[in-house]
């Protein structure tokens, strides 16, 4: 506003000091030679490609950062609305690939490395390690927002925690079972992070909470644990917007415990500065399933503690009063892991900063966001209320007062209907009680959302009726969940992203910035230069994972064979089993079939990737099954170039960046109703099937013939002892929870189809094409403003 007053020294001399964004090739060769003298020591006699690549990080680092520090010294000046993405999981993958594509400097990069003796670039991409911080959907769906928020210059800022080990590492063993291995990714030191040793919160554990007064309490004693924070710069596409991902990482207080010291035990003193260190040691490897470890409600706690109290010290600093709070912040809750930010954010505002109790919960809904990832009741968070009173007694005090005035509600509203109360209430009732996670989030929050159409509707209709009985359906909406068509398209599909460009003219940001332009690709559907292609492209990116298979697994691919992927976590609702009894059935298919018959067969290659939580026996037995059946049929010389089935270990984004491009079709086939936002065409039709079951039991045959021979071949040994995977084979026999058997062969039907559909060319590039085109909608960059228009209320700021 030009009345500022430069703070310190002579401004000149600072900002001759601050670099630019390097455009020009021999600043940046410059850059790349002093990284690699100073920051990571070394010489053109002894560099190799990992060092390369470290010091050509910090390099675009230092870009980063200036972009970075111009962005949150706008966001200060102009203080805007914010909006906060608190997520106990950010699968983020690999960032110098990504980050030199965003800022338009790849081929700068690119050049500036060959003149450095660096000839292959993806060579030096490829040796970075993953940010493997989170499982699955919930998790890559948070990085994906986290990009698309800078990319569309909103004041939007993550939270989470920096795992010193992400997601394990998958092996497979020789008898095909799946073997876990730790992950330090942060051995190599990670030159994406920023370590802030200024920004620290003191975060207390255990102690007692003594009331006074009716409304506040003084909470004091226990454990105390330093949260210090990790910034990740996150740069947006084609834009100096640059937000921030804080991780916050645990320190002990003091390096020991010195009463302990002091009294000479030091052991006992470096157990307990251990044990703080416990707690941002792992990320908990597991997807849609809840696992009630006092360690893990620990980590939510430290978290939302920590990004708690940073959030309210820079709305301290702008000096407005805590009643326009809401005014300047906006909270969403990724799922209900960092639902104790409700009752923290009471704590701070009626025991800290002295409000009223009345006005402090006013303020909270309005700042909280909740949204939901599943229906699936195993995934659904209770913490046993005994745990609570030990770890967190003020949390506990406030969340038992909350639900006495919404029970009184409720009561009001419906009197003497006791079932009512009972379903509603937060506390479930029992020995032990526990504390429902969801409730709690949906009574602190103006909004619920559920992240696909039908899965909001299903929000609605079942495990929240009541809720939506009691505040109305506005409070309770839909936020269809995107993905990021930098990493998704641009990044790991060149070829495509070349074509799309060259297509629709003009340069690539006009539809990786608004992807409802692919729409204009559709009139050029009957070109058959066009279709051409397309199908190259395809071709291409299957010859490039071709090699990645054959270089890793040792197997050669027909890359003329229809690609055939089911790629995501492992889970007995995401049905990998329908998928490994289908290519059974194939395989029984082929096999019958004469040598002329044979030959008429579509050649398919059939891909499955995924992990398996440690502790999930089936899913692991599944696991199992698929590399043996995987053994048997690519061994067997009468399937040799017409069926292939592999597993790729350790599925990743950085796999998953490989693979996709080169997939004809990706299944998606988990039972109707269970998948939050990947099978919308399937839901609702469950209940029936699964009740007919339970009360009229059928035998296998019955259900499906076909499936009877797969199973009985299975349990007959032909893929190895059969005895091993009787237990899952009974999962489909009896009970068959997630309808295997219902579904079979209509399944078997639908591949048919496929087959079919695979043999006229022309006509499936065009299905491809189609599909690319009407993808628009699923752009994370729309789903990301959706939740700032209607959710946060907040706006872009532009940094110029
Ligand atoms: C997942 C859902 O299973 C998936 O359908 C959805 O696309 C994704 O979230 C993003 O919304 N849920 C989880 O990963 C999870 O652990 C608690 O939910």
């Amino acid at each position: 506003d030009g009345k500022e007053v430069w703070p310190r020294g002579q401004e000149s001399v600072w900002k001759s000091g601050l670099r630019a964004v390097e455009t020009e090739e021999t600043s940046i060769t410059k850059s790349i030679v002093h990284h690699v003298q100073t920051t990571i020591a070394r010489q053109a006699y002894n560099i190799d490609e990992e060092g390369a690549y470290r010091a050509i990080a910090y390099s675009v680092r230092d870009n980063l950062i200036v972009n970075w520090n111009d962005t949150q010294m706008l966001y200060t000046r102009k203080a805007p609305k914010r909006a906060y993405y608190l997520s106990l999981e950010f699968l983020m993958g690999r960032t110098l690939d990504n980050a030199l594509l965003n800022l338009g400097l790849k081929e700068d990069y690119q050049k500036a490395a060959r003149k450095l003796g660096f000839e292959d670039f993806e060579e030096l991409v490829e040796s970075e390690r993953d940010a493997a911080l989170g499982n699955g959907g919930l998790g890559r769906l948070a990085a994906c927002y986290i990009d698309s928020g800078a990319t569309c210059e909103l004041p939007l800022w993550g939270y989470g925690l920096r795992y010193h080990y992400g997601m394990f590492w998958q092996q497979i063993s020789t008898d095909g079972s799946q073997v876990e291995a730790p992950d330090p990714w942060l051995n190599h030191a990670n030159p994406w992070e920023v370590h802030r040793p200024d920004v620290s919160y003191l975060v207390r554990f255990y102690g007692h909470a003594e009331r006074i007064g009716d409304s506040k309490a003084i909470w004091s004693g226990g454990q105390e644990v330093m949260a210090v924070a990790y910034d990740v710069p996150i740069p947006g596409s084609y834009t100096r917007n640059t937000n921030n991902l804080r991780l916050w990482d645990a320190k002990p207080k003091r390096g020991f415990d010195l009463n302990s010291f002091n009294a000479g035990d030091y052991e006992k003193a470096v157990e307990s500065s251990n044990s703080a260190e416990a707690l941002t040691r792992v990320l908990y490897p597991n997807d849609n399933h809840m696992v009630g470890k006092e360690l893990r409600l620990k980590q939510q706690y430290f978290w939302t503690a920590a990004s708690l109290a940073d959030i309210t010290r820079r709305f301290k600093q702008l000096g407005e009063p805590f009643s326009k709070f809401h005014e300047y912040v906006a909270i969403q809750l990724n799922d209900t892991h960092p639902t104790i930010a409700v009752p923290e954010l009471m704590r701070i505002f009626v025991d800290e900063e002295d409000i009223p109790w009345d006005q402090a919960w006013e303020i909270t809904q309005k700042v909280f966001g909740y949204t939901n990832h599943t229906v699936l009741p195993e995934a659904l968070e209770k913490w046993p209320v005994p745990l609570f009173q030990h770890l967190l007694p003020r949390h506990l005090q406030i969340i038992f007062d909350l639900n006495h005035s919404f029970l009184q509600a409720v009561e009001k509203k419906w009197p003497n209907d006791r079932d009512r109360l009972t379903r509603m209430s937060l506390i479930q009732e029992g020995f032990p009680q526990y504390i429902r996670m969801a409730y709690l989030a949906v009574i602190g929050s103006h909004k619920v959302n559920g992240v696909a159409e039908l899965h909001s509707e299903l929000v609605r209709t079942t495990i929240m009726k009541d809720f939506v009985d009691f505040y109305g359906p506005s409070k309770f909406g839909n936020v269809t969940n995107g993905i990021t068509p930098r990493r998704w398209l641009d990044q790991c599909n060149p070829g495509l992203s070349s074509l799309i460009t060259e297509t629709l003219g003009g340069d690539k940001t006009k539809w990786l910035k608004d992807l409802s332009k692919l729409e204009g690709l559709l009139s050029h559907i009957d070109d058959p230069a066009f279709q051409k292609k397309w199908a190259d492209v395809k071709l291409q990116n299957k010859q490039r994972f071709a090699q990645f298979i054959e270089q890793t697994m040792g197997v050669k691919l027909n890359t003329s064979a229809l690609f055939d992927v089911q790629v995501k976590r492992l889970h007995e609702y995401k049905r990998q089993s329908l998928n490994i009894l289908g290519v059974i059935h194939r395989y029984l298919t082929i096999k019958s079939l004469n040598a002329e018959e044979r030959a008429k067969v579509v050649p398919r290659v059939v891909l499955f990737g995924g992990k398996a939580a440690p502790g999930y026996y089936m899913a692991k037995l599944v696991i199992r099954l698929i590399n043996n059946v995987a053994k048997v049929i690519n061994a067997d010389p009468d399937l040799q170039g017409i069926l292939t089935v592999l597993f790729v270990p350790d599925y990743s984004v950085s796999v998953a960046e490989l693979l996709i491009p080169a997939s004809d079709i990706s299944e998606h086939i988990s039972t109707a109703g269970t998948e939050a936002s990947g099978t919308s065409n399937m839901k609702f039709c469950f209940e029936d099937l699964r009740y007919n079951h339970q009360y009229h039991p059928t035998s296998l045959e019955e259900r499906s013939p076909a499936l009877a021979v797969v199973c009985k071949v299975i349990a007959e040994g032909r893929f190895g002892d059969g005895s091993i995977y009787e237990p899952f084979l009974n999962t489909i026999r009896t009970g068959d929870y997630y309808l295997v058997s219902d579904d079979f062969d209509s399944y078997l039907e639908a591949q048919k189809m496929v087959d079919t559909a695979y043999q006229d060319k022309v006509s499936w590039v065009k299905k491809s094409i189609t599909t690319t085109a009407k993808m628009g909608k699923f752009s994370s960059d729309r789903a990301i403003m959706n939740y700032a228009e209607e959710y946060w209320n907040i706006e872009p700021v532009k940094l110029n």
